[in-house]
């Protein structure tokens, strides 16, 4: 059993989101607090908290997930972009279920901080 988090709530329908995608096994919405003009989350209906607790079995989810980021990120119609998974407190995850963060929209630096 996973930890409830606001995304649960989310994919429940509980709370509000601006969503920009959703299939059988994931749903995209707009970050509430963007780091950019683009700022997507493309998260799976399944409770992972986090790409720690992924297994083998979860393979063709998370190559989904992948598939459904640059989904999104063409239908913004961006050409560069970065796709971002923190893992952990101290890495900056903040919601303990499994996301990717689709940033885009502006001229992006390198290394994150
Ligand atoms: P992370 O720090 O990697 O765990 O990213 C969590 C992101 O989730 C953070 O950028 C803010 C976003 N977020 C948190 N709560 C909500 C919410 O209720 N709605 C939406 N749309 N985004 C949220």
């Amino acid at each position: 059993m996973t930890e409830e988090t606001i995304f649960h709530r989310i994919l429940r329908g509980e709370i509000p989101c601006d969503e920009v995608y959703s299939d059988s096994l994931c749903l995209a919405f707009r970050d509430i607090q963007p780091a950019a003009p683009v700022h997507i989350l493309v998260i799976p209906r399944k409770s992972l908290p986090s790409l720690m607790e992924a297994q083998k079995e979860d393979s063709n989810l998370l190559g989904h997930l992948l598939l459904v980021a640059k989904k999104v990120a063409i239908k913004e119609g961006l050409s560069n972009w970065r796709t971002v998974i923190n893992t952990g407190a101290e890495a900056g995850q903040t919601v303990f279920h499994l996301h990717i963060h689709v940033i885009g929209g502006r001229t992006l630096t390198w290394p994150p901080g």
